[in-house]
């Protein structure tokens, strides 16, 4: 068939929207047909050149909500007609990562999913004069039409609104998940937070979830503090206004560290102030960023033999399949909140704009519906 998507065709350049060409599902696979898309900043980190993995040309995207079209042969647990949300980590439910107790990390897929190809080691999506074009962390969401494995996606009930649940395919999950799922946060704790965005959001409604007493707000942005403070932000500081330390400053703010800090902004500098922010003896420091290719973390290792431990989590820990449907009943039922995060509704024709206004940090999630 052929569909509409926004094609990363080379690093740094926006996308550009053009008709491609999509095969149907082979054995395992399953044609979606997207309804919206959030743009995460792990897509622009991506289209800008800084990661590892990436490849051109691709179609970018892995936050979105669509409806399944038709199955490919050997499909059981997905129907045309079913609502989903793709899943960039898996759950096959069979491999040694899904069967171990403390990750979500399913390998079943990883390494062809980090090649832009589909298990078969081929892609679906070509152009028009028949050039390949690679998947993007096996979702490739920025098409109206996408095809994934049977295992990366969650089916989800039929009354949630896709333009928002969208969100849970990546940021919603990745912030809340990094508290319950990762940090397992006692309530009453203390809690930092790095970087006030999609990401850092959804760490601080996670924290009021938990009931953390103090949760503290980094941005070098104050445009961010508003929202913030909606999601349960008790304490803002801004680092360009501390006179001295920054790390001295949070710890003096919350009486010697903090239970719980948390990086969201992929920065390595803020993710060794936050495992420094993190209290002598017991501080746990949550790694959400990601960082650009050749960067590296450092602190002195004193910080971690007297009781500061730094760990990471990729998608908050969940296990797509089980847990997604889950959250969206949390959005549904309103334990958790979307609709205010999404600050922007594009056109897919106008979704470099979505860009745009992430980098001006004008935007908390901008999101395409198709
Ligand atoms: P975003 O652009 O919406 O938010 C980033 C925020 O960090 C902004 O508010 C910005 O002002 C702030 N910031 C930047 N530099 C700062 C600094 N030096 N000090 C304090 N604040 C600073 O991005 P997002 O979508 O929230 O993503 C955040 C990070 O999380 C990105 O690195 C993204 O790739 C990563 N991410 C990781 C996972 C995962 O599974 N581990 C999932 C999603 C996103
Ligand atoms: N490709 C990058 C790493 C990117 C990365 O860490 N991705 C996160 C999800 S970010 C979602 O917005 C993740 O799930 N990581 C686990 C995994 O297996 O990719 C690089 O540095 O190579
Ligand atoms: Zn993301």
């Amino acid at each position: 068939m052929r569909t509409r998507a926004a094609v990363a065709l080379e690093a740094g350049k926006p996308l550009e929207v053009m008709e491609v060409n999509l095969d149907g599902p082979k054995e395992g696979e399953v044609l979606v047909e997207i309804k919206a898309t959030g743009i995460c900043h792990t897509d622009e980190f991506t289209l800008s050149g800084a990661d590892p993995e990436g490849m051109f040309p691709a179609i970018l995207g892995h936050e979105g909500a669509g409806v399944v079209v038709e199955c490919g042969p050997g499909v059981t647990s997905l129907k045309p007609g079913d609502h989903v949300i793709p899943l960039y980590t898996p759950e096959c439910r069979e491999c040694e990562y899904c069967l171990h107790p403390k990750t979500n990390l399913c390998q079943a897929i990883r390494s062809t999913q980090g090649q832009g190809v589909m298990p078969d080691g081929t892609s679906r999506f070509s152009m028009l004069d028949g050039t390949p074009i690679l998947h993007y962390m096996g979702c490739s969401t920025f098409s109206n039409h996408t095809v994934l494995p049977e295992i990366a996606l969650a089916k989800v009930r039929e009354d949630a609104p896709f333009d928002k649940i969208c969100y849970i395919g990546c940021g919603v999950t990745t912030g809340i998940g990094a508290v319950i799922n990762t940090a397992k946060v006692e309530i009453g704790s203390r809690a930092i937070v790095f970087g006030l965005g999609g990401i850092g959001l959804n760490v601080i409604q996670g924290l009021r979830l938990a009931g953390a007493d103090q949760i503290v707000g980094v941005d070098l942005n104050p445009d961010k503090v508003k929202m913030a403070t909606h999601f349960g932000m008790t304490d803002f500081v801004n680092p360009s206004e501390v006179d001295g330390d920054l790390v001295a400053h949070l710890v003096d703010l919350t009486k010697g560290g903090a239970d719980y800090t948390f990086d969201a902004t992929g920065n390595v500098q803020v993710m060794r102030a936050a495992l420094e922010s993190a209290h002598k003896g017991w501080g746990e420091s949550i790694i959400i960023g990601v960082a650009p290719a050749g960067a590296e973390i450092s602190t002195r290792p004193f910080q971690l033999v007297t009781g500061r431990v730094w760990r990471g989590t990729a998608f908050g820990g969940a296990r797509g399949r089980t847990d997604v449907p889950q959250i969206v009943d949390w959005y549904m039922d309103g334990k958790i909140e979307i609709d205010p995060m999404i600050t922007h509704t594009l056109s897919l024709d106008n979704i470099n704009e979505g860009f745009d206004l992430m980098h001006e940090g004008k935007s908390i999630r901008s999101v395409v519906v198709y």
